[in-house]
């Protein structure tokens, strides 16, 4: 049967309040083979790494599936409160084991029997933290929490503050979405980021009808990064070649894009942004937008609007700029720098 899969609901829980609005996209990752979540929810084959499809979720909801590495994917249904409720038990029905932060005692147990040598509850737990945060910038951060928190250990059952859970998208990759136009460039940008090609791009618009799901470092933060196909349908002026496969790209693209913790709006020189606001993404705190200009040698002399950044993949230029502002649009420098404990799990 293989190792279970085990699942945690990434997006505030049902009824919890602060969620991300109506109409919004829940997200739960899927941590070790997927195998098991999948035969739960009747997907019926395993997508290869990288891949991005929408599915039938057991007959509950039709939602993304997305295969960032070996050991990571995410399904994406409607964050009713009734839905994540109804694949939730699903998952547990089929095996799967769901990873709760709520239990703070079982899991200060637990972690103090996976590391007897720990000082401290808080070094078990910083230790636990380690050994599956994401990023390069929670090393030395984390290291640093059990003198951060000495002294302070009757405080560490409070709520969690909002730099925290900024900061913990070090231990768990927030998701990025790239939308806008077909042919614009992409692809060819996250083929840039990456540094090898994982993504198809084409003269061709509409080349991407299959997103693309990897997980990227962006200055030390590693992201999931959806690549999505080019956006035609509602809302979006009339596209004279946009056929049925196209539609359901453009479906798939605006879903991924609703559960997102940061938006990339690209546009290019010849081709207009997609209207946010029509499209009800529309900057939020919770989900702020990255407006980008690629394919910026095109450009015939005018330049970007105020606030987008240029990005040119053919010329090299822009990209240590965008990964930056991604990093701080998700993880502060701020946060990083402030001396605060961090309540990390
Ligand atoms: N001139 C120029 N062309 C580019 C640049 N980046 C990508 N392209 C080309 O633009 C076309 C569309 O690229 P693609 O990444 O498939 O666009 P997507 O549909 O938005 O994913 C391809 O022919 C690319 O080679 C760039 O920086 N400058
Ligand atoms: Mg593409």
């Amino acid at each position: 049967m293989g190792e279970a899969t085990r699942f945690r609901l990434v997006t505030p829980p049902p009824g919890a309040g602060g969620g991300k609005g109506s109409g919004a996209i829940a997200m739960i990752a899927l941590h070790g083979p997927p195998e098991s979540a999948l035969r739960a929810l009747g997907v019926p084959s395993v997508p290869r790494v990288g891949s991005v499809r929408l599915v039938d979720l057991g007959g509950i909801d039709r939602g993304v599936l997305a295969r960032f590495s070996e050991t990571d994917a995410a399904i994406f249904p409607h964050a009713g409160p009734e839905v994540v409720r109804r694949v939730l038990d699903r998952l547990t029905g089929g095996g799967c084991v769901p990873i709760t932060g709520e239990d703070h005692q079982a899991n200060a147990d637990a972690a103090r029997m996976l590391y007897p040598e720990a000082a401290s509850a808080i070094e078990a737990r910083m230790l636990h933290a380690l050994s599956r945060a994401a990023s390069p910038l929670a090393i030395d951060l984390l290291l640093d929490q059990p003198r951060r928190w000495a002294g302070r250990e009757g405080n560490s059952l409070g709520p969690v503050d909002a730099r925290s859970r900024r900061l913990n998208r070090l231990i768990d990759p927030p998701l990025v979405a790239i939308i806008g136009r077909p042919n614009i460039g992409k692809s060819t940008l996250l083929n840039a980021l990456a540094g090898r090609s994982v993504a198809l791009v084409a003269d061709q618009p509409g080349t991407t009808r299959d997103a693309v799901g990897v997980r990227l470092e962006c200055a030390g933060l590693v992201v999931r990064y959806l690549d999505t196909p080019g956006l035609f349908g509602p809302g979006v002026e009339g596209e004279p070649h946009a056929g049925p496969l196209d539609l359901a790209a453009a479906e798939l693209a605006l879903h991924a894009a609703r559960g997102a913790d940061l938006l990339i709006a690209a546009s290019d020189p010849r081709t207009a942004e997609v209207p946010l606001e029509a499209l009800g993404l529309a900057p939020r705190a919770d989900r702020p937008v990255l407006r980008v200009r690629l394919r910026a040698d095109l450009a015939s002399g005018e330049q970007a609007g105020t606030g987008v950044l240029e990005v040119c993949v053919q010329r090299g230029e822009g990209l240590a700029a965008l990964t930056g502002a991604i990093r701080e649009a998700l993880v502060p420098a701020a946060d990083l720098a402030d001396p605060g404990p961090w309540r990390f799990w």
